[in-house]
């Protein structure tokens, strides 16, 4: 944790039985929600929902038990947020990848208990934009990010709530909501493909930007009996990811014989679908995401 930063500062923002802030993983302040409909995490860090779980469910959101949390470094896993571009900066390689909203500690705004769950706002601002970011938790998480140009000319951007989902075993998952969408495969130099009439299923590294798309996306996870559904608003792109193998063992903050644990559902506007506003415009995102029995196949 840094230095000036102390937990107490946060008491304020306690709601009494469902609600505080507290020393989460390496000291790093998390809001944490425990009520009757679910328990959760949310870093200052990044703003990064770090654990859902609804009750009488098993985690939703993934987190790598490898993951480092300085307050420097991206959590691995959660719901990071990408912003103000995705992957490697296009025209400056050595900027971090993701841009910086992931990286950087985030204002607590507010915090309050409501009939869909307990509601937790962010803000930030970033290269000339302000950032509002409310994440819900109830039996529902449901996220919802609004940027905003303050600059006085037109900028362009791209985001991304690049969510981690727990699953059993991802050689038994499925990602349905995607068919016959184009994407541009980037385990095959961005080659343009389209789904066809299959939902995505995994047995390789899957890195895929799917375009021009608000579908819902619905995980099936085989080997945990679940069924997890992703829908979504104000984003026209969908990321799905599962590094496998080699990507897995590449990674350092990723246990080597973590990645059948995990798939990446990210709700986007990035590529053919990065958003360019007009000074004082916005654009709203938002996910919500709800879990449900599944038969096991
Ligand atoms: O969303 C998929 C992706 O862009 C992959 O290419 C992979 O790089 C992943 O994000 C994780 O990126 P990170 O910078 O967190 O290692």
């Amino acid at each position: 944790m840094q230095e000036n930063q102390s937990i107490e500062q946060w008491s304020a923002f306690a709601i009494p039985g469902v609600l505080s802030v507290e020393a989460g993983e390496g000291g790093q302040p998390r809001v944490a929600v425990k009520s009757d409909v679910c328990e959760g995490h949310v870093y200052l860090h990044g703003a990064t929902v770090a654990h859902w779980q609804p009750r009488g469910e098993k985690p939703v959101i993934f987190v790598s038990r490898s993951s480092i949390y300085d307050g420097v470094h991206a959590i691995r896993g959660g719901v990071p947020i990408c912003f103000p571009w995705f992957g490697p900066n296009e025209s400056d390689p050595s900027l971090p990848s993701h841009g910086y909203a992931r990286t950087k500690a985030w204002e607590l705004v507010g915090t309050r208990d409501t009939d869909t769950g307990c509601s937790i706002a962010f803000a930030t601002d970033i290269e000339g934009f302000h950032l509002d970011y409310t994440v819900t938790m109830g039996q529902k998480l449901h996220m919802v990010l609004n940027v905003t140009n303050t600059r006085d000319v037109e900028q362009t951007y791209e985001s991304a709530l690049h969510t981690y989902f727990h699953v059993d075993d991802v050689k038994r998952a499925s990602v349905s909501g995607l068919e016959n969408t184009e994407y541009l495969d980037k385990v095959d130099g961005d080659a343009r493909k389209n789904q066809g009439n299959k939902p995505i299923t995994f047995t390789q590294e899957t890195d895929r930007v799917y375009v021009d798309t608000q579908a819902t996306c619905v995980l099936t996870d085989a080997a945990g009996k679940r069924v997890v559904t992703v829908a979504k608003t104000g984003s026209d792109a969908t990321v799905v990811w599962n590094p496998w193998i080699d990507k897995a063992a590449a990674l350092g903050d990723l246990g080597d014989d973590e990645w059948p644990a995990f798939c990446c559902i990210e709700t986007c506007n990035v590529k053919d679908n990065r958003v360019t506003l007009m000074p004082g415009g916005s654009r709203e995102v938002t996910v919500t995401i709800g879990v449900s029995e599944g038969a096991g196949g």
